[in-house]
């Protein structure tokens, strides 16, 4: 090829792109917003203007806590006094209504509109605003996730978004057992989960090496069961004060919190607290390894559905949400049947205290009652309990391992985590349809996704952030968005987008090669 060839075929493809960019330039042209939203929204449609946030503007909202929250996160960025009125919202440069929004969106959807004049989120309810301010921090510029001023300006553009979520149930585990996370690590958790429109968090409050929660008629559990972790360092629990805290940090968040105990199996820190809940009488020591499957509670003695009973009755009355976890998983030490048999008392005293179970896949082994909701963490795409338990109506949440587990290396170079279920880089995690996986488990029989984090190595917040941050977004973008809107090469830009603000958060993100990162994110 000559150097003339080559300059014409240059000039060429300038006049296209020029052309390109004339034509999406009209205010007319359907074009989509910028490519910067995760999960992806169900539809959205640019208008071709810019709306800019100015010093003078002023922020209506008809809920307090939703419209405090984005003001909280804007006037730090900006520092703009963003003045604040609640109720009746009415003109405001941005106005978070309780009205207005088309029925369609439901409980957690949100429709938002952005004019040079001014944005508008319109929900049924405060999910509905909170979800939708989550989009909108992310058509502003990074920097508006600052926790100090920066020089804007804090341009939005202008368009349209219909928005609501595919499932109802988008999850994270936190396993506070293996390693012991304070309480303000979990809310700053949080945090970074309502970001992406998760919407439970699972807390694994127990487990061989630790105890993790007070409970006044055995109050060992803690003192004793939560003084170690992997590795022997010092553990720790959370008071019922502590834990409702959190609860209330995450409804704060929208977020419901599923507590989990561990049953029959994962319990060496229960028994080790207590010789009687043994068979043999004889405590066993604390532990501080990382194996599983060693411990049992003693299914045959009566004294042990007390404990479970005075157990799930002390959290469920802690609890707002609907779901309380009894773990169920990996009870190898456990003989089948006196397995089932527990499961089958477990689940009536959980209903007992007027909460739906939730267990490990493993609890499909046994008969469940209708409000029984199982989690499947195989790696397999067949289960033939977890289908049959469908077939009768059992909802299931998928965290199959191989692509949900965020405690798997990304790759054999990755320091932290486990390789037992594979590694799972970015597009692997994002890369399967939670609602067509697991065979005889697909459309309503789906609850929703979650993302598992074990800690047996993760000890620190950033330990947290490098195996959650970018797989979490993607789990959630599963969880949320359309199957329509699934495409990899979409994605890994849109997660792309999400680095800068990341950066600007002290977020410690693992940067995939994988995925398009702006220079310097
Ligand atoms: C399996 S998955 C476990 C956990 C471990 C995890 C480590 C499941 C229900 N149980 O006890 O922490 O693997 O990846």
């Amino acid at each position: 090829m000559n150097l003339r060839h080559t300059l014409l075929t240059l000039l060429a493809a300038l006049g296209l792109v020029c052309a390109g960019v004339l034509a999406d330039a009209g205010p007319a042209a359907a074009a989509a917003l910028p490519n910067t939203v995760v999960p992806a929204p169900v539809s959205e449609v640019s208008n071709g203007s810019t709306f800019t946030l100015t010093s003078t503007a002023t922020l209506t909202s008809d809920d307090t806590g939703v419209g405090g929250y984005l003001a909280g996160i804007l006037r730090a960025s900006t520092g703009y006094a963003l003045p604040l009125t609640v109720g009746a919202a009415g003109p405001g440069s941005i106005a978070l209504e309780l009205t207005g929004a088309p029925a369609s969106v439901g409980p957690e959807g949100y429709q938002l509109t952005s004019t040079a004049t001014g944005v508008v989120i319109q929900a049924q309810q405060p999910a509905g605003l909170f979800h939708g301010v989550q989009t909108l921090l992310q058509l502003l510029p990074p920097a508006v996730m600052s926790t100090t001023t920066q020089p804007g300006p804090w341009t939005v553009p202008g368009g349209t978004v219909l928005d609501y979520p595919r499932f109802a149930y988008r999850g994270a585990m936190l396993d506070v057992a293996r390693h012991f996370f304070t309480v303000a690590q979990v809310e700053h958790y949080i945090d970074e989960l309502a970001l992406y429109k998760v919407n439970y968090l699972h807390l694994h409050l127990s487990d061989d090496q630790g105890w993790r929660i007070a409970v006044n008629s055995w109050p060992n559990l803690a003192t004793y069961g939560g003084s170690t972790e992997v590795g022997g360092g010092q553990g720790g629990f959370y008071t019922q004060a502590d834990y409702s805290a959190i609860v209330a940090y995450a409804a704060s968040r929208y977020m419901t919190v599923v507590p989990e105990i561990d049953m029959p199996g994962h319990t060496n820190a229960a028994l080790a607290s207590y010789a009687q809940l043994n068979c043999n009488g004889v405590a066993p020591a604390l532990y501080t390894g990382t194996n599983v499957g060693f411990s049992s509670l003693c299914t045959s003695l009566p004294l042990t559905y007390t404990f479970v009973d005075q157990v799930v009755g002390e959290l469920a009355a802690l609890t707002p949400g609907p779901y309380l976890h009894i773990g169920g998983d990996e009870a190898s030490s456990t003989p089948v049947s006196d397995y089932t048999s527990f499961v089958d008392q477990a689940q009536q005293i959980v209903a007992a205290h007027g909460k739906s179970v939730v267990g490990w896949h493993d609890i499909t082994k046994a008969s469940l009652l209708p409000s029984a909701v199982a989690q499947f963490w195989g790696t397999t795409t067949t289960d033939s309990n977890v289908a049959n338990a469908a077939a009768s109506g059992t909802k299931v949440i998928m965290s199959p391992a191989n692509k949900a587990y965020l405690d798997m290396k990304y790759t054999r170079k990755t320091k932290l985590g486990q390789t037992w279920a594979g590694l799972i880089e970015v597009n692997t995690a994002y890369g399967w349809d939670p609602g067509n996986y697991l065979t005889g488990v697909t459309g309503s029989s789906v609850m929703g996704v979650e993302g598992p984090l074990w800690t047996e190595t993760i000890v620190t917040s950033a330990d947290i952030d490098t195996m959650a941050f970018p797989r979490l977004p993607a789990l959630a973008e599963l969880g949320w968005s359309p199957w329509s809107t699934h495409n990899v090469t979409d994605f890994d830009q849109r997660l792309g987008a999400q680095g800068p603000r990341w950066k600007t958060m002290g977020i410690a993100y693992y940067h995939s090669t994988q995925v398009s990162w702006p220079a310097g994110s």
